[in-house]
C-alpha cells in the first residue's frame, strides 16, 4: 500500500568543507535552526553528522550527546545519528555513536570505493552495529550503496533477526562514485531486490549531486520515500549553489505533494519506522 512520504533531511554530512559551502550547517545552533525549519516544512527525520570547532567532522561523544539532547528539546524530529561518520573514522568511534542514545542510527551494509577513498564496513562490524542497536532499542536505517548490500542485509536479518522495532527500513544512497548509479533503472533494480527482504520493508532513496532529481522522481513513483539535504547535494540547479537545506526539503515536499503522497508527520513516521513516541 502506498502511503504518504517520509522525508529525511541530511543537512551536513562529512564530506563538504564549510569554506567551500558556506551555507552548510556546522555549529549546533546552525543545525538546530535548520532542523526546526525543515521540520516545519515537512521533514520527519534528521540524519546527523556533527563538526568540531574548526568545522571538521567529529564523532566526539560529548558533542553527540549534546546534539541529541538539543534536537529532542527543540524538535519532534526522529534523531538519526550517522554511524558512518567520515571515511577516516575508526570503527570503535563509529560504534560508540550508539552511546549517545539516538532514536535511529545508520548502518551501512558493505564496503565500497567512495570517490578516491574506501568506506570500510566489514561484516563483523556490521553485525556489531546491528546487534548493539537491537540491545539498545535503536532503530537502524540500513544504507544501501550497491545492490549486493541488499544481499548482505538479507543474510544479516536471517542470522541475527529483525532490528529493534521489528520494521526494516533501507535507504538507497545512489550516485556515489564506487556505488550504484543514481538512475531510474538502478532504482528499479534495487526496488525489485527488496522482494527478498521481510514483507513490509520500506525504502527511501537519495541521489548524490545531479542525480538528486531523477532519484527523487523514481523513488516517489515506485512508492519509496525521500532523503534530501546538503550532505548529498550542494548544487540546486546548473550553476546555482544550494542556498539552504530548507530549499531542498521544500522541493522534496513539492514533488511529494504532486505525487499525491504528502509528507508524513513525525508521529506518522514513528509509526512507520517502529520508533517509540517522542518523550517531550
Ligand atoms: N560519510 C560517509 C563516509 C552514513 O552516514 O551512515 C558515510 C555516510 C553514511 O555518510
Ligand atoms: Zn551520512
Amino acid at each position: 500500500m502506498t502511503t504518504g512520504t517520509l522525508i529525511t533531511v541530511a543537512p551536513t554530512g562529512a564530506e563538504s568543507a564549510k569554506a567551500e559551502v558556506p551555507a552548510l550547517p556546522v555549529t549546533l545552533d546552525e543545525l538546530l535552526l535548520t532542523a526546526k525549519e525543515c521540520e516545519a516544512l515537512g521533514a520527519a527525520v534528521v540524519h546527523v553528522h556533527i563538526r568540531d570547532d574548526e568545522a571538521k567532522p567529529t564523532l566526539d561523544q560529548g558533542r553527540l550527546r549534546e546534539t541529541v539532547t538539543a534536537l529532542r528539546e527543540s524538535t519532534d524530529l526522529i534523531v538519526q545519528l550517522s554511524s558512518g561518520g567520515a571515511v577516516t573514522d575508526p570503527e570503535a568511534d563509529r560504534l560508540a555513536v550508539l552511546d549517545a542514545g539516538p532514536d535511529m542510527a545508520s548502518c551501512t551494509m558493505g564496503t565500497l570505493n567512495f570517490g578516491d577513498d574506501v568506506f570500510l564496513n566489514r561484516w563483523e562490524f556490521i553485525v556489531d552495529l546491528h546487534t548493539r542497536m537491537q540491545e539498545r532499542g535503536i532503530v537502524p536505517e540500513y544504507e544501501i550503496f550497491d545492490l549486493g548490500h541488499l544481499t548482505a542485509l538479507q543474510r544479516l536479518l536471517g542470522k541475527y533477526g529483525l532490528p529493534a522495532g521489528g520494521h526494516v527500513h533501507v535507504d538507497f544512497v545512489m550516485g556515489v562514485p564506487g556505488g550504484m548509479p543514481g538512475t531510474t533503472p538502478a532504482l528499479v533494480a534495487a526496488h525489485q531486490a527488496l522482494r527478498d527482504l521481510p514483507e513490509g520493508t520500506t525504502f527511501a532513496a537519495t541521489g548524490i549531486g545531479r542525480s538528486t532529481i531523477p532519484v527523487m522522481l523514481a523513488s516517489l513513483s515506485a512508492g519509496g520515500h525521500l532523503r534530501v539535504g546538503m550532505e548529498d547535494t550542494v548544487t540546486y540547479a546548473k550553476g546555482r549553489p544550494v542556498e539552504s537545506n530548507m530549499q531542498l526539503v521544500a522541493r522534496a515536499v513539492g514533488f511529494a505533494q504532486l505525487a499525491q503522497r504528502p509528507p508524513l508527520t513525525t508521529a506518522e513516521a514513528r509509526g512507520l519506522l517502529g520508533v517509540p513516541a517522542a518523550g517531550r
